[in-house]
């Protein structure tokens, strides 16, 4: 008895051990990897349900670990339109260095002999004046300095900043026509040459019109490459402005230009900016195309404004594209961009006079409020320095 007792016993505790044993170790299963998670911000050593191991299994551990995007900041609140080239001029003198310091440097002299007046007239049309324009303005210089009598540098300067503005036109009507027609939207189409910043120009509009309080809808009609709307896309979620595109590439632009015009209808928005392809094919190519968008957007809406958008930088090169596009479709204003990048500001009085519409809007960077409604006057004093 004593040894069943005995026996009973041992069997008990080699029972007892043996379970402690088991269960001590079960806690020492080798931890399951990190189930892929949403990252830092899951609490610090949360366990994972075991099933979770099975259900999900752990990215290599190769991959970056997942993190959320910090929200973006949301730019700035855009200036308003008015004021904004003075704002901006600092642009435009840093630009026009060359020809500001030849002027001054030339109108600084006591007295002006021939010699001086062709340097004058050079640099006019070094400055994309045109020689035309630019004989015009220093015969009417040397007229106005003999009858007038004028001498010193500050009086001749004085007179060249006026002959400028008048050659540039202070009277013309430069206003935007952007407001609603009762429940249809003003229609602006944005035309030019590839590269010149038409898309650029879509989203800056966009935004600034934004600002007014205009709701603002870009028509994504340059169908010619996909990156294109995606590019207008961008600006579009930059600036808060929705965007119609194409399902596909290739698509018809004047469809889009439709669709876009008819979901502005729909919206009521209270401007459309339609975007177009800048491929300069055929006159007729281009005539055809323009043509068509502009037709099919007539058919419920009006377009107010075609702005022709010119790369300053271009020269007469891109003067001579402009006048093609002039000739395809009825330009009602002038966008001319990149004016920060270039001392050929001259471009300006040769570009109203080739295609007798006024120059609207000046492009003056890559920033979101880089776009400033043209003025004459602080544009001929920027660049006369
Ligand atoms: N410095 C400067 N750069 C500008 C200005 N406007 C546009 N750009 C730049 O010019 C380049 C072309 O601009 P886009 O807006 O893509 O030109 P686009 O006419 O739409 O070109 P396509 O769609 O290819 O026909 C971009 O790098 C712009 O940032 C400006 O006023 N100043
Ligand atoms: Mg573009």
């Amino acid at each position: 008895m004593l040894y069943l007792i005995i026996a009973i016993v041992v069997v008990a505790v080699i029972l007892v051990a043996g379970g402690g044993t088991l269960l001590l170790r079960r806690p020492r299963r080798p931890a399951a990897p990190p189930a892929p998670g949403p990252g830092p911000s899951a609490p610090a050593g949360t366990a994972a349900p075991p099933e979770a191991d099975t259900a999900a299994p752990a990215p290599p551990a190769t991959l970056p670990p997942v993190t959320e995007p910090a929200p973006a900041a949301p730019p700035p609140a855009a200036p308003p339109l008015e004021g904004r080239m003075a704002r901006l001029r600092g642009r435009l003198a840093r630009s026009q260095t060359g020809f500001g310091s030849v002027l001054l440097g030339l109108l600084s002299r006591d007295s002006l002999a021939d010699a001086e007046w062709e340097e004058i007239e050079d640099a006019l049309i070094a400055a994309d004046v045109g020689v035309a324009p630019a004989r015009q303005l220093v015969d009417e210089l040397q007229t106005q300095v003999k009858v007038a009598g004028v001498h010193g540098p500050g009086e001749v300067r004085g007179l060249l900043k006026q002959d400028l503005i008048g050659e540039i036109g202070p009277d013309q009507d430069r206003s935007l026509r952007v407001a609603a027609h009762g429940d249809r939207p003003a229609v602006v189409l944005i035309v030019g040459v590839n590269g010149t910043g038409k898309t650029t120009v879509c989203g800056k509009l966009a935004r600034a019109l934004a600002a007014d309080g205009a709701t603002v809808l870009l028509g994504a009609a340059d169908t010619f490459r996909a990156a294109a709307a995606d590019q207008l896309q961008t600006w579009g979620d930059r600036v808060g402005a929705r965007v119609v595109r194409a399902d596909r590439e290739g698509a018809d632009p004047a469809s889009v230009a439709f669709d876009a015009v008819q979901q502005g209808i729909a919206e009521r928005a209270d401007v459309v900016i339609v975007d177009t392809a800048g491929r300069l094919h055929t006159k007729a190519g281009l005539m055809d195309e323009l043509g068509k968008i502009k037709r099919v957007i007539e058919r419920q809406a009006t377009v107010d404004e075609v702005l022709l958008v010119l790369d300053a930088t271009t020269g007469q090169n891109g003067l001579r594209q402009a006048r093609v596009f002039a000739e395809a479709v009825d330009i009602t204003g002038i966008v001319l961009t990149k004016l920060d990048g270039t001392a050929k500001g001259g471009i300006v009085i040769a570009v109203q006079r080739e295609l007798g519409v006024p120059v609207k809007l000046a492009g003056l960077g890559e920033g979101l409020d880089d776009l400033a409604p043209f003025e004459p006057e602080t544009f001929v004093d920027a660049i006369l320095g």
